[in-house]
């Protein structure tokens, strides 16, 4: 811990440290999302598939927050578990172009929202609809429709379209969750 550090926590400064799980099939955006939420000079310009996960680190005005940022080939989903309970909030991202496969994005957001150590809590789950610069891309509204978002009731939840190359639509998502 640097002297300021040292000095803001004595005099109880410091940031609320939130650790975020990154979830959602492989492909899908979410190294992407997270390099681009990090300050400039820390961005990478070379993303490859994460194997296993990766642990990112990064901080707003308000919040220090710790990412992980989950693989999500199916070889690896069975460790995104091990993490949920020291999840407080959830960013789970679908690749909005990819309709072969919103039905295994369902799948798997079904099973999140049932395991023991995520269904009776209210933790935050923010949606990117990324990748809205495709042209194949459906809207946010209807990728809510595909994986029946309307049907989460006991969990506060927001979707945001995205595009992270762009980095267009993070903000919002960043923002919302903060006031959560
Ligand atoms: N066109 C477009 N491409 C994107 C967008 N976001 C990510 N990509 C591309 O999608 C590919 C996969 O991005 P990643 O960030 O590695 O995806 P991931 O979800 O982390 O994948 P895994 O680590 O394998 O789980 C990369 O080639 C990105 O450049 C977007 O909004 N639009
Ligand atoms: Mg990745």
């Amino acid at each position: 811990m640097g002297l300021l550090d040292k000095l803001s926590s004595l005099l109880g400064l410091k940031k609320k440290e939130v650790h975020v799980l990154c979830l959602g099939l492989d492909n899908s955006g979410k190294t992407t999302i997270i390099n681009k939420l990090k300050p400039s000079h820390a961005q990478t310009q070379d993303i490859v598939p994460t194997i296993g996960f990766s642990i990112e680190k990064f901080k707003t005005s308000s919040l220090s927050f710790t990412v992980f940022d989950m693989s999500g080939q199916g070889r690896y989903r069975n460790l995104w578990e091990h993490y949920y309970k020291e999840g407080q909030a959830i960013i789970f991202v679908i690749d909005s172009s990819d309709k072969l496969r919103m039905v295994v994005a369902r799948e798997e957001l079904e099973t999140l929202l049932n395991h023991p150590d995520i269904k009776h809590r209210r933790i935050p789950i923010l949606f990117f609809a990324n990748k809205m610069d495709l042209r194949d891309a459906v809207t946010s509204v209807k990728v809510s429709q595909l994986l029946c978002l309307e049907s989460i009731k006991d969990k506060p939840w927001h979707i945001c379209a995205s595009d992270a190359i762009k980095g267009e639509g993070l903000q919002e998502g960043v923002d919302w969750l903060q006031g959560h």
